[in-house]
């Protein structure tokens, strides 16, 4: 008999061993005696994915006894990248795993590389997902993660030409070894029909016949939690046809029709939009929002129905965050559920459902906020457009005793909006509903008291806080980077820092010390060999390890202004041509690189791609130039890319427009990893100030409060003779595609809304600064050493402790193991 607190599969290096061979043989179905690396990969990650299996059947045994109130963190996006390297890093047996594949001729680095990225999601808010979820198992928190098991992911970005082409990600090709599908755990959602009052039990009460039938299937992925045994699970749904529908078709004959129908019910899950911004296909959209809802509030319904029977317990137990306005429907399935299928009072309900969510919005401007239109609402679910009308009522009668007859705010505040097109802000009703509305860092948070939420915010200020954005250390120091992991625990004097980031501050004491500036140049060197290779295998262009590596990588957007990075990189070179060679000697070698995706219908991203591409060739292959100045760009930007490109950056540029970037992760993955920012006063940046000190990074441009007068001045404004210059050299050809690359020329000198033209003398002010410093390699080093120093603010595990204690209300619930001593 095996007791709770013993493990049962073995991590010694002969186990694993055996382990490994064992789904060689019977779970890859290859000879033991003859596998390539592929098929080992495949065998290592089956033989992990055990142990996560074990752990997490231990966690949600451990979780039914003790019956804490546990979160759900429902999010569209999930951007998980690659598990394998990061779970035997949590798991503690990466050591155990190398030395077991070593003896059987295997380097567990060129495995780790077999496995493709699992890209469900687009940017920044579904990474933030990811690493959250990674915080959530570390810090024991009884928590689930509720998606979409979609069947593409984002795009792959392949350039030819320059020009960004998209092809489908279809990452289940090979099988995905992580995932559990859970044929057991599926439930019917229904879609269309129509309502009708019933009475039932003397009551009046409404009945939804549905028009449609589809069946959501659980896919459990593992997500192990570091120093802990707690390992929680991040459940996708995928859709399958509904085998109910399906014999009624069959019955009747209908052979084609009943198959179609089968296909249609998969499509569902199908395809992940690739705009977070604007969505076309809004009906299949909003069919996946509504199908992954209903499914997890039925799963998570049914749990809690197993242990409780009164909802009055319902908020004791449950807390829903939901991440941006896309699962915000849940807010009316919970109230049908309660009203109509559990036969509560309206205002009980209402009342329990007010306990229940948190919201965070990653959204800065009113533009980007998600409205559904109320046709669509109506005939895809249209008992829900039935209970947001009557939510809507209530809140309205309430205000207006709040406010009076205030019909500007009342209609700015109402759940639907009565434009040409009618429809429901899912924001508002996520705002009502909330218990508290996030804003991802101190800036954002402010933005939305004082404009996109700011009738609410005089309404209910207590339900607004900030909840600042963090990313992992584990898998942005400890997987992506081991050689600066091993050095700060070895300066550090211990790997707690590695489950408590606070203790990177103690760095800050030997930022002079020479023998530790020595390691830390050390050790980004050899993360700049890495990104040097990969370079020059995918680009054939050659870089020098002395250049600076000036990288910015992130969504292709107008907002993030890449096209003031690549205006500068054209301002840089036209410098360095006009020199003389002792002038030359003086310069401060940089390779700059840009990496990222456009939205396949955002034509000015496109633009801004092939321009990259255009000067990178002009400049790479001028013999003037050499190793002063390189340009890359790096296609199909992901996770695992990231990996790379990150540990082996010296300079990061984030360079939105003010008062434009809500958060920004990017500058918090870079910053841990002793890169220095040059970047704006934007979303996170103002609070990195506060922990490393504005000498400690490059700032420069408009400040949020300058923007509205700036971009009043509007196209009367004088562009600088150095940016106008740069212009011109575009304009006249130099980098060929002359008429294509008018209309980028045209924004900057036009309208110029997002301030290229304003802002460009203070960029390169910042540049320079960044150049003098790289030129005096100790205070670049210190500077660098206290960037990572000051990172601690910055990692989701604060941000999962600040949402479980000011939000959810949830504590940890840690498996009693081996990590306890
Ligand atoms: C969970 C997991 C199941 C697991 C049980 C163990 O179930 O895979 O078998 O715990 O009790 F999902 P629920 O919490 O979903 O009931
Ligand atoms: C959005 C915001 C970012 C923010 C992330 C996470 O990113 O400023 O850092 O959400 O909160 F724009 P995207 O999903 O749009 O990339």
């Amino acid at each position: 008999m095996f007791g709770l607190m013993d493990g049962f599969l073995k991590n010694d290096p002969i186990s694993l061993q055996k382990d490994i061979l064992y789904h060689v043989e019977y779970t890859v179905a290859r000879s033991r005696f003859s596998f390539d690396d592929f098929e080992a990969y495949q065998a290592l990650a089956h033989s992990v994915r055990d142990r996560l299996i074990e752990r997490s059947h231990d966690t949600q045994l451990f979780f039914k006894r003790k019956d804490p109130k546990r979160v759900y963190f429902l999010s569209l996006e999930f951007l998980m990248g690659r598990s394998l390297s990061n779970s035997v890093i949590n798991l503690g047996i990466r050591d155990q795993y190398a030395e077991a594949l070593s003896q059987l001729g295997f380097e567990f680095e060129v495995l780790a590389e077999q496995e493709g990225d699992a890209a469900l999601g687009n940017g920044g808010l579904a990474r933030l997902s990811a690493c959250q979820m990674d915080s959530m198992a570390t810090l024991d928190y009884p928590a689930w993660g509720y998606g979409l098991r979609y069947q593409y992911g984002l795009f792959r970005q392949v350039i030819l030409d320059g020009i960004q082409h998209e092809q489908p990600d279809f990452w289940l090709n090979f099988g995905n070894p992580w995932e559990t599908e859970r044929v057991h755990v599926t439930y019917p959602v229904k879609f269309y029909g129509t309502v009708e009052e019933e009475i039932l039990n003397g009551e009046k009460c409404n009945v939804w016949n549905p028009g449609e039938l589809v069946e959501a299937v659980a896919y459990d992925n593992p997500i192990p939690g570091y120093g802990t045994r707690n390992t929680i699970t991040l459940r996708l749904w995928a859709g399958k046809p509904s085998d109910q529908r399906d014999m009624e078709a069959f019955n009747t004959g209908d052979y084609i029709n009943a198959l179609v129908s089968r296909q249609k019910a998969e499509n569902i899950s199908s395809v992940l939009y690739p705009d977070d911004r604007s969505y076309q296909g809004k009906e299949l959209r909003l069919k996946q929002q509504y199908f992954f809802v209903s499914a997890s509030i039925q799963d998570i319904i049914r749990r809690f129905k197993d242990a409780h029977s009164n909802f009055d317990e319902f908020p004791d137990k449950v807390a829903l965050q939901l991440n941006d306005t896309h699962p915000s429907l849940a807010i009316v399935e919970v109230m049908r559920v309660l009203v109509d299928e559990e036969h509560l009072d309206w205002h009980k309900a209402w009342d329990i459902v007010c306990k229940l969510f948190s919201f965070t919005i990653h959204a800065v401007i009113a533009e980007g906020l998600e409205k559904i239109p109320v046709d669509l609402l109506g005939s895809l679910l249209p008992r829900h457009l039935q209970i947001i009308y009557d939510i809507n009522f209530n809140f309205v009668e309430e205000l207006k005793k709040r406010i009076g007859l205030d019909y500007d705010r009342l209609s700015r505040m109402s759940i639907v909006e009565e434009a040409a097109v009618k429809t429901i802000r899912m924001a508002n009703l996520s705002v009502v509903c909330a218990h508290t509305v996030n804003g991802v860092s101190t800036v954002h948070s402010e933005l939305l008291k004082t404009k996109l939420f700011k009738d609410f915010y005089e309404l209910w200020p207590e339900k607004f806080q900030c909840m600042t954005n963090g990313v992992t250390q584990r898998r942005w120091i400890v997987v992506s980077n081991p050689s600066l992991c091993a050095l700060l625990s070895k300066w550090l004097g211990t790997e707690a820092w590695i489950r408590n980031v606070d203790l990177l501050t103690g760095l800050r004491e030997y930022a002079d010390d020479a023998d530790l500036q020595q390691e830390w140049m050390m050790v980004k060197k050899v993360n700049k060999m890495r990104l040097a290779e990969y370079i020059e295998a995918m680009s054939g262009v050659k870089v020098s390890l002395d250049a600076m590596f000036d990288v910015q990588t992130k969504r292709i957007h107008e907002y993030k202004r890449q096209l003031l990075n690549i205006l500068g990189i054209i301002h840089r070179y036209d410098c360095i041509k006009n020199m003389d060679k002792s002038q030359q000697s003086k310069v401060v070698p940089r390779v700059c690189i840009i990496g990222g995706k456009a939205a396949p219908g955002y034509e000015v991203a496109k633009k801004i791609i092939k321009l990259c591409h255009a000067v990178a060739e002009k400049i790479n292959n001028d013999s003037d130039v050499g190793d002063l100045l390189k340009l890359v760009f790096i296609p199909d930007y992901n996770v695992s890319l990231a990996e790379v490109v990150i540990p082996g950056a010296d300079l990061s540029q984030h360079l939105s427009t003010a008062g434009h970037e809500a958060s920004g992760t990017g500058s918090m993955k870079f910053l841990m990893n002793g890169c220095l920012l040059l970047a704006t006063e934007d979303g996170s940046t103002v609070e990195i100030v506060e922990e490393i000190g504005a000498e400690n990074l490059f700032l420069f441009g408009a400040k949020i409060h300058e923007v509205p007068e700036l971009r009043e001045k509007g196209p009367a404004h004088d562009v600088p003779l150095q940016c106008a210059r740069v212009l011109r050299l575009i304009r006249d050809g130099h980098f060929g595609f002359q008429d294509y690359f008018q209309s980028l020329c045209d924004s900057v000198e036009g309208e110029d809304f997002y301030l290229l033209s304003s802002d460009f003398g203070s960029y390169l002010e910042a540049q320079a600064a960044a150049d003098k410093a790289f030129a005096d390699p100790k205070k670049w080093t210190k500077m660098s050493i206290l960037s990572t120093a000051g990172s601690g603010r910055f990692s989701s595990d604060r941000t999962i402790r600040d949402y479980a204690e000011k939000s959810w209300g949830i504590e940890p619930c840690r498996f009693p193991s081996e990590f306890d001593g």
